[in-house]
């Protein structure tokens, strides 16, 4: 089963990971969300999580110590740990990095806010045996933590695990999974009943029963889109 910890100053902000898709997927045991408060593991009596840039600069800087106890108590020195820093200056999320999330069993997720969380953790936690440590976006455009970016990922990582979609034949044929000679291809327009809806007609060659000739018009369709997305 893979575990998943979540540790962030706003835990409510995680509230939806109950829902639907995930939510039955915790019911049926084949994942674990736990949300954790980085707040409960400060020292001092003002509960700060922050503190002024060594350097200077404007904003704040996420506190070291803080993320150290909290990441210390969600782990042990044996198990491996697949921890992930959530910042706009990480590596782009994407179908592949999802598919190798869904095979570890433990992931932590570190989200950030202000300025970003002290560089160390990151450092100290890639220099102990049993983890790994990745430093994550999910774009090209800054968020104001990394809660909505933790969303995105454990969604797309969890839907990967076998039995949390209902049929795993939709796995097989969506969006960068699809692929050609060139790579990665966006999905085929899809149609249903009616098969005049507004004037608008479905392809004819989805009505020919043609599963070969489907196929074929499939991938074109697909290329077609991919290449429209990469023109300007
Ligand atoms: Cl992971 N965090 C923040 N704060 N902004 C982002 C992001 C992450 N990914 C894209 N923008």
């Amino acid at each position: 089963m893979l575990k998943i910890d979540i540790v962030s100053i706003f835990p409510e902000y995680l509230k939806p990971l109950e829902l639907s898709l995930l939510g039955k997927a915790q019911e049926k045991g084949l994942i674990s969300i736990k949300i954790h408060d980085l707040r409960k593991h400060t020292t001092d009596p003002h509960h700060s999580v922050d503190d002024t840039p060594y350097g200077g600069g404007a904003g704040m800087v996420m506190s070291a110590e803080p993320w150290g106890l909290t990441i210390d108590e969600i782990s042990d020195n044996t198990t491996q740990f697949d921890l992930i820093i959530l910042t706009p200056a990480g590596k782009k999320f994407d179908q592949q990095m999802a598919i190798e999330f869904s095979k570890k069993e433990n992931l932590i997720f570190a989200c950030g806010r202000y300025e970003g969380i002290d560089a160390r953790v990151g450092k100290y936690y890639a220099g102990q045996k049993n983890f790994n440590v990745h430093e994550v976006s999910i774009g090209d455009y800054v968020l104001g933590g990394g809660e909505v970016a933790t969303m995105v990922i454990v969604e797309a990582t969890a839907r990967l695990i076998p039995g949390v979609l209902g049929n795993p034949l939709s796995l097989k044929e969506e969006s960068h999974t699809l692929t050609n000679k060139d790579g990665s291809l966006v999905e085929y327009p899809n149609y249903t009943k009616p098969a005049l809806w507004r004037g608008l007609e479905v392809p004819e060659i989805l009505l020919s029963g043609n599963h070969g000739e489907i196929a074929k018009w499939r991938i074109a369709q697909a290329e077609r889109r991919t290449q429209e997305l990469t023109e300007e």
